[in-house]
C-alpha cells in the first residue's frame, strides 16, 4: 500500500509539475501557431485544421509535451487523418502523434485522438487491450470498438465524442519483451503500462481537445463530462483508473476486466497443467462433454430451464465426480482421463496460497470456448519479466505445486503459488491491478460513477473475480445498496470474453446508459440486451448466438438475476424482468466454492 501511494503522489507531481515547467516552453513554440494562423481563414472548418501542422500548433499550447506525427503502428501511416462524413456519422479528425509520460526521463507514449465535426463537449478516453502496445481495439471509427464500447461502429463519432486512446508507452502487443532493454527490466516502460500513461493522457487529452475546438471555433471551450470505457485489458485500465484517479473521469467502464494479480498464475498453472502428460490437454470436444453435463445439472438451477445458465457460482459440478471416466490406458472425446480431470480441475478452481487462501479465481465451467492456456503468451512473460525483473534463474515451476484438498474452501484438484511467489507479484503488479478492494476508497469518496460489466463464460479473464471484487466492496462500504450509487455491476450469462461469443444476448449499450447516469442522474437498474455480432476477427467462427438473432433479454444489477414471467417464449426479453429485492446471484454452490467465490 506504501509503495502504490508513493507512486500516485509521484504521478500526480509529475502532472502538476508539468504545467509548471512546460508553460514557458509551450510559449516558445508559439511562433509556430503564428505561421499557421496566417494562412488560416476567420471560421477554418475541420478539414482545414486536421493537417499535422496545425495539431501541432494547438498541442505546442499543451502543459504537456506533445509531438503529433504518424505511428508505425497500424493504420495510421500519416499524422492527421480528415474522413468526410457518411450517412449518420459526422466528419472526423484523427491525429496521432506522442506525449511525455516522464518529463525526468523523457519517456513517451503514443496516442490517438478522434475529433468529430459536430462535437458534443464530451471526452472519452479508451482503454487498450491485453498488455496494449497498440491501437485496434480503441479507434472509434473501425468496428473492432464494438469490443470496448459495446456499441456500434462509428458509435462515438456519431454521438460527437472528443476520443483519446494510449498505446500505453510501447508499441507492439506482446506479453511483456517490451519491457526490457538491454537484458534488463526498464521500470519507466512498466510504469507507463501500469498506470501513467492513462494518467498522463487523462490531463494531456482534455486540454488538447479544449485547444483543438478552441481553435475551430474561435471561442474558448470546456469540457462537460469525461468517462473512460475499455474492455478486457481496457478494462484494467478502467479499474486502474478507478481505484487510483477517479476524480479524472464522471463515468468509467470496466468491460471484462484483467486483474494482472492472480490472472498469470490462473493461466500459466492451466498451461502446465494441459502439458503435464501426453493425456492431459483438452479438446474442443471434451470442452462440449462437460458443457453438456454441467448443463444437465445446472440449467433448471435458476428455475428457467432454457439451455441458459444463469449464475454458474450456483451449480455443484465436480469434475471427479461427474465427467465420465475414460478406463485405464484408454481416451478419446467420450471420456476424460485422470489427467485431464486435473486439467479441468485447474481450469474451473481457484489458485490458492499454501494456507488455501484464494490467490485467483477460477473460470466458469459452463460454454468455455477455450482452456484459458492461450493466455500463455501474455502470462508467463508477466511473472518472469514484470514479477522477477527478467531475471534468467526464475522458474515458472518452482513457485507451484498442485494438490486435491485443504486447507481452505477450495478442496478439488488445484494449483497452489508459494507465498513469496504471491508477494512479488503483489509487490510488482498492484499499482497496475484496480481489483484491490481496500484501494476502493477514493472511488467511494468521489462523484465518479462506474460500471462493471462481465461475461459470466469468459473463458480469458474469470468473472469471479469482479464478482469478489463487488462482493468485498459490498462488505467493506455499507452493502449492496450503498455502493449502488457509486459502482453497478452487471453479469451477462452465456457469453464470452468481451461479448465476443456465447449463447445469448450479449450486447447492450453501455455508454448511453453511464451517461444516463452520469448526466441525468438515472442508475441503470437494468439494460436491455440483444444479440449482435461483437467478432473482430476476420474469418473466425461466428457466435452460436448468431443463430437466435432476436433473443433478448434485460440485464439486472448484482445481486439480482434476471426473473422469467413463466409465460412465452424465454428468448424475448419482455417476459423477463429485474427485481430489487431480488439477491440471487448471491447464491454459491460447489461451483462457485472451488472456484473461490466470496460467501
Ligand atoms: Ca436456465
Amino acid at each position: 500500500m506504501i509503495e502504490i501511494s508513493k507512486k500516485w503522489k509521484q504521478a500526480a507531481a509529475v502532472s502538476a509539475g508539468m504545467s509548471l515547467a512546460l508553460g514557458a516552453a509551450a510559449q516558445l513554440l508559439l511562433p509556430a501557431t503564428s505561421v499557421a494562423q496566417a494562412a488560416e481563414p476567420a471560421s477554418p472548418d475541420l478539414a482545414f485544421v486536421c493537417t499535422a501542422q496545425i495539431a501541432q500548433s494547438v498541442a505546442a499550447s499543451l502543459p504537456t509535451t506533445v509531438t503529433v506525427q504518424p505511428i508505425k503502428n497500424g493504420p495510421f501511416r500519416d499524422a492527421t487523418r480528415y474522413v468526410a462524413a457518411t450517412g449518420s456519422r459526422p466528419a472526423y479528425c484523427q491525429v496521432t502523434g506522442s506525449f511525455v509520460t516522464n518529463p525526468a526521463s523523457g519517456k513517451t507514449a503514443n496516442f490517438l485522438a478522434t475529433f468529430p465535426a459536430a462535437w458534443n463537449g464530451k471526452y472519452m478516453q479508451l482503454g487498450c487491450s491485453g498488455h496494449c502496445g497498440q491501437f485496434y481495439v480503441s479507434d472509434p471509427a473501425t468496428p473492432s470498438i464494438v469490443v470496448t464500447a459495446q456499441g456500434h461502429p462509428g458509435q462515438l463519432v456519431e454521438k460527437g465524442y472528443a476520443t483519446f486512446a494510449t498505446d500505453e508507452g510501447h508499441v507492439g502487443m506482446d506479453g511483456a519483451s517490451w519491457a526490457v532493454k538491454d537484458g534488463k527490466v526498464d521500470q519507466d516502460y512498466v510504469d507507463d503500462w501500469m498506470f501513467r500513461a492513462d494518467k498522463v493522457l487523462a490531463h494531456m487529452g482534455k486540454s488538447f481537445t479544449t485547444a483543438f475546438y478552441g481553435r475551430l471555433s474561435g471561442a474558448a471551450q470546456t469540457i462537460s463530462h469525461a468517462y473512460f470505457n475499455g474492455c478486457s485489458g481496457g478494462g484494467r485500465d478502467a479499474m486502474v483508473v478507478a481505484s487510483y484517479f477517479p476524480e479524472e473521469f464522471d463515468g468509467i467502464i470496466a468491460g471484462s476486466p484483467y486483474n494482472p494479480l492472480g490472472m498469470d498464475l490462473q493461466a500459466s498453472m492451466t498451461a502446465i497443467a494441459a502439458h503435464s502428460a501426453p493425456d492431459a490437454a483438452l479438446t474442443p470436444a471434451l470442452l462440449a462433454l462437460m458443457d453438456k453435463v454441467v448443463k444437465n445439472q445446472c440449467d433448471a438451477l435458476d428455475g428457467v430451464k432454457d439451455g441458459l445458465i444463469q449464475n454458474p457460482a450456483a451449480c455443484n459440478f465436480r469434475p471427479e465426480r461427474d465427467l465420465p471416466h475414460c478406463a485405464t490406458g484408454t481416451s478419446g472425446n467420450q471420456c476424460f482421463t485422470t489427467h485431464q480431470m486435473e486439467t479441468v480441475g485447474t481450469i474451473i478452481h481457484a489458485v490458492t496460497d499454501q494456507q488455501g487462501h484464494v490467490v485467483q479465481t477460477g473460470y466458469s465451467a459452463s460454454e468455455l470456448q477455450e482452456t484459458g492456456g492461450g493466455l500463455a503468451m501474455l502470462t508467463d512473460p508477466t511473472l518472469k519479466i514484470l514479477v522477477h525483473h527478467n531475471d534468467p534463474a526464475y522458474s515458472i515451476a518452482s513457485s507451484f505445486s498442485f494438490r486435491y484438498g485443504g486447507p481452505g474452501p477450495v478442496t478439488g484438484y488445484h494449483a497452489v503459488v508459494t507465498d513469496a511467489e504471491v508477494a512479488a507479484m503483489r509487490s510488482a503488479l498492484s499499482a497496475g491491478a484496480g481489483h484491490i478492494p481496500a484501494n476502493a476508497g477514493q472511488l467511494m469518496a468521489s462523484h465518479t460513477k462506474l460500471m462493471i460489466w462481465h461475461n459470466f463464460s469468459d473463458e480469458k479473464l474469470t468473472p469471479f473475480n469482479s464478482i469478489n471484487w463487488y462482493k468485498q466492496l459490498a462488505h467493506d462500504h455499507g452493502g449492496y445498496a450503498s455502493v449502488q450509487d457509486k459502482a453497478r455491476l452487471f453479469m451477462l450469462p452465456g457469453t464470452g470474453h468481451c461479448s465476443i461469443s456465447g449463447i445469448a444476448p450479449n450486447s447492450f449499450d453501455a455508454i448511453s446508459a453511464m451517461e444516463s447516469w452520469v448526466e441525468k442522474g438515472q442508475a441503470p437498474d437494468s439494460l436491455p440486451a440483444s444479440v449482435a455480432d461483437h467478432q473482430f476477427t476476420p474469418g473466425a467462427a461466428k457466435a452460436p448466438a448468431l443463430l437466435t438473432p432476436n433473443y433478448t433479454m434485460p440485464l439486472c444489477k448484482f445481486p439480482e438475476m434476471a426473473r422469467y414471467s413463466g409465460h412465452g417464449d424465454t428468448h424475448d426479453g419482455t417476459n423477463w424482468s429485474c427485481h430489487a429485492d431480488d439477491a440471487r446471484l448471491l447464491k454459491v454452490g460447489i461451483s462457485g466454492r472451488e472456484a473461490g467465490v466470496m460467501n
